[in-house]
């Protein structure tokens, strides 16, 4: 598989292209220049291309479990399969001069496409999933011949599609009504319906008389037809999808979405919503275009991955293929939601209003592990029940399975949830919503830390024992400095949330879950004496109880060596990282990073020099916040190092498809949402405390100047940082946030534009 994507970037800041068509690279090409809308996620792969060149389209709430064993979203039968031949002969990017192809990705409106020329024909489509209409995805295939010549084209579904666990869909059954072509499938294991349409218009032929088949899983039509040459022939595809977890009748939907379609005007509709995204997300870059282009394209993948049509999870790999599962990790919260916390809080209301809805799947796996309240799910799906398999890596070399147990004892999943509830609340003080949906769940969060937390009573303390943080390859440890600090948050603001509901509120929710006073009471308890591991003399903390114990392998790198095999897993129970200080991932730069406040910034440094060269980013998760907090300590070079590493991890394919024997491919969708996080909290300095704006802008040394935009308040704050001043725009004056701290120094804040200098 190719490595690396060269010709990938261009410098328009707006499109990334790709020259000369590679077999190898397919897999990582497909998500790379991928459509999507949150609903489905269609595989930047060409009409004609099908499972063996990794062609996908992934519908979230779909969620099947084909073979018995996991659980993953439906690769749904393809509507938009078409292929031409040109004298018999057919037309394929792969038979293309190498010079003459390309594949484009155009990020300001989310319209894929690609283009070749294979003699004598000049061959090019284009796609966009619907921003306007999230069932459609119009396709239009343009072919000019410099010839006079007999075309044929096979258009219509293919439904054997590319699936990593299994075949999801039987019974299909496919049918044409009014010369549309569909497929019906029945899913294994849930029973669910999908449905797909084919709609068709190629120039000006009548397709009326033209034969359909049905043949290995296709159902196609072929047109045959004469050109004249350098006469241009149109085929217009719309692909519609909907399934019974939408809609009673799927395929009635699917032929009602199907009347008066025309591709110029959903054009034109979907370019008017991505730029009014566009207007609300984007960051500009001045002086590294490529910087800008990337953290654009990071922009792009965290909102085509989230589902705001409804309160669903956002997958960590998004729509982009069916790897961990089209679910929601603790990366949903931590690292997707605060731009849109920031930018769009409607939207991060829905993502936690998605766990307050799963909050009976997190009670499942509470009780059926043995504990009280709501234990969220590692992997969670349409209903919060936990998706993670308990078997996930391999032992490659004795071949046996590896009973992970991110399932069992990575518990900072539920304080992560509780943690991001009370960010919403506090931005937004919407207290209806504290009501409604983040009081119980901040309750029953702290309710499962109090009935899985111990008490120590030779110490008087409670702590965690047999849990996981972040650090994956450390597992069944004691006292992960994190979790135990998000712990303590969440009880924290649950004893918090019990002062701020008014007392008829609390009384109700109270009653709903049957919250007593003794757990009132012992949550308290629990907040004065739960153990928070403190920095030693050096002023760097413990990851957990004896880590500093571990053999210390600086950098981290150097345990490679030992490995036997490339893709060994370098985890528990037995991987060349166990018995060492060398770590998968941030885990307690981590907890400054969702913490900055939290402890002086000498001792921030020194745990970040500490931990740097101990930490293998093995997790697409872990550059960022690195990165972040070297902004935030005064290592921008390296800053701008992880920086990069973490905004190019897809674009430049650096993070393995494959780890363990397991295929974790796909976009990193936690790298995509880091992208704004990186700019905005890293190198901008923002954070919010005590309703003032905090702003410490620090910028890598090749950038001239980086602008953004903050939704605070029902406010839009235009911030615009260069290396001699900082400009503030906004419409409208806030109570909340008019008070502005730089470096130290309080600005009050007034309508219109304020300048700070530096
Ligand atoms: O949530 C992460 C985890 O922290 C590291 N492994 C991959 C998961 C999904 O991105």
């Amino acid at each position: 598989m190719k490595k690396i994507l060269d010709n990938l970037i261009t410098l328009s800041g707006w499109e990334i292209i790709e020259k000369g068509y590679d077999k190898s690279g397919v897999i990582i090409s497909g998500s790379n220049f991928m459509t999507g809308n949150g609903y489905l996620g269609y595989r930047g792969t060409a009409a004609e291309e099908g499972k063996e060149d990794y062609a996908g389209c992934f519908v979230t709430d779909t969620w099947d479990k084909a073979d018995g064993k996991w659980e993953e979203l439906c690769n749904v039968p393809n509507a938009l399969f078409t292929e031409i031949y040109c004298d018999d002969i057919k037309l394929s990017p792969k038979k293309a001069t190498v010079n003459e192809y390309q594949r484009k990705l155009n990020l300001k409106n989310g319209v894929t496409s690609i283009s070749f020329i294979m003699e004598p024909v000049q061959f090019s489509e284009e796609k966009f999933a619907s921003l306007f209409n999230i069932h459609i995805i119009p396709q239009k295939i343009t072919i000019k011949t410099d010839r006079k010549t007999k075309l044929k084209v096979v258009e219509g579904i293919d439904a054997d599609v590319w699936n990593l666990n299994g075949n999801h869909l039987k019974e299909i059954k496919f049918g044409n009504i009014d010369d549309m072509l569909y497929a019906e499938s029945i899913t294994c294991e849930k029973a669910q319906t999908i449905a797909v349409l084919s709609k068709t218009v190629i120039s000006n032929i009548d397709l009326s008389n033209s034969p359909i088949e049905e043949k290995a899983y296709k159902y196609t039509r072929t047109v045959e037809f004469e050109t004249d040459a350098n006469q241009e022939i149109t085929i217009i595809k719309y692909m519609i999808c909907y399934h019974s977890n939408n809609v009673k009748n799927p395929l009635e939907h699917c032929l009602a979405d199907s009347k008066n379609l025309n591709y110029n005007d959903l054009r034109k509709l979907n370019d008017k919503i991505w730029e009014e995204n566009w207007r609300r997300y984007d960051i500009e870059i001045n002086g590294n275009i490529q910087d800008e282009l990337a953290v654009r394209y990071n922009t792009y993948q965290s909102i085509i991955a989230t589902p705001i049509h409804d309160s669903l999870p956002v997958g960590a790999r998004g729509l982009s293929c069916q790897a961990y599962q089209g679910a929601a990790f603790w990366d949903q919260e931590i690292f997707n939601l605060p731009m849109y916390l920031f930018t769009n809080p409607e939207v991060a209301k829905k993502m936690l209003i998605y766990r307050y809805n799963t909050l009976d799947g997190a009670r499942r796996k509470a009780k059926r592990l043995g504990y009280e309240g709501a234990y969220y799910a590692w992997i969670s799906g349409k209903t919060g029940d936990e998706l993670c398999p308990d078997f996930f890596f391999k032992d490659v070399i004795t071949g046996r399975p590896i009973r992970n147990h991110f399932n069992d004892w990575q518990i900072h999943i539920t304080p992560d949830i509780a943690y991001s509830i009370w960010q919403y609340y506090e931005l937004t003080d919407d207290y209806e919503f504290l009501r409604d949906y983040g009081a119980e769940i901040i309750f029953e969060c702290a309710r499962f830390l109090s009935s899985h937390v111990v008490y120590k009573p030779r110490k008087d303390r409670y702590e965690f024992v047999k849990i996981q943080g972040p650090d994956e390859y450390h597992e069944n440890v004691e006292n992960n400095a994190f979790t135990n600090y998000q712990a303590y948050f969440n009880f924290e603001k649950a004893l918090r949330t019990i002062e701020i509901l008014s007392d008829n509120d609390l009384d109700k929710i109270s009653k709903k879950i049957n919250l007593l006073e003794w757990e009132i009471k012992l949550f308290k308890e629990i907040y004065r004496k739960l153990y928070l591991p403190q920095p030693n003399e050096e002023g760097v903390i413990e990851q957990f109880d004896h880590y500093f114990m571990l053999e210390d392998v600086v950098p981290a790198s150097k345990i490679k060596e030992r490995l036997i095999r490339d893709d060994e897993y370098y985890g528990w129970p037995n991987g060349v990282a166990l018995f060492t200080q060398s770590i998968k991932q941030a885990d307690i730069i981590q907890l400054f990073f969702v913490h900055p406040e939290l402890f002086e910034i000498d001792i921030i440094k020194a745990n970040y020099e500490y931990y740097e060269s101990r930490t293998l980013h093995f997790s697409s998760l872990s550059p960022s916040v690195y990165s972040i907090i070297a902004s935030r300590t005064g290592h921008i070079d390296e800053a701008y190092k992880n920086f990069v590493k973490s905004v190019y991890i897809d674009l430049k394919n650096t993070n393995e498809a494959i780890s363990g024997g397991t295929f974790i491919g796909g976009i990193h969708t936690a790298a995509s949402g880091a992208a704004w996080q990186m700019i905005v909290k890293g190198f901008a300095g923002f954070k919010i405390q005590n309703e003032q704006i905090y702003l410490d802008p620090v910028l890598p040394e090749e950038w001239k100047s980086i602008s953004f935009n903050l939704f605070l308040d029902g406010n839009t704050y235009q911030i615009i940082i260069d290396r001699k001043e900082m400009k503030i725009q906004f419409e409208k004056r806030n109570e909340k946030y008019s008070k502005l701290i730089v470096k130290d120094t309080l600005y009050a804040l007034n309508t219109g534009k304020t300048i700070i200098p530096f």
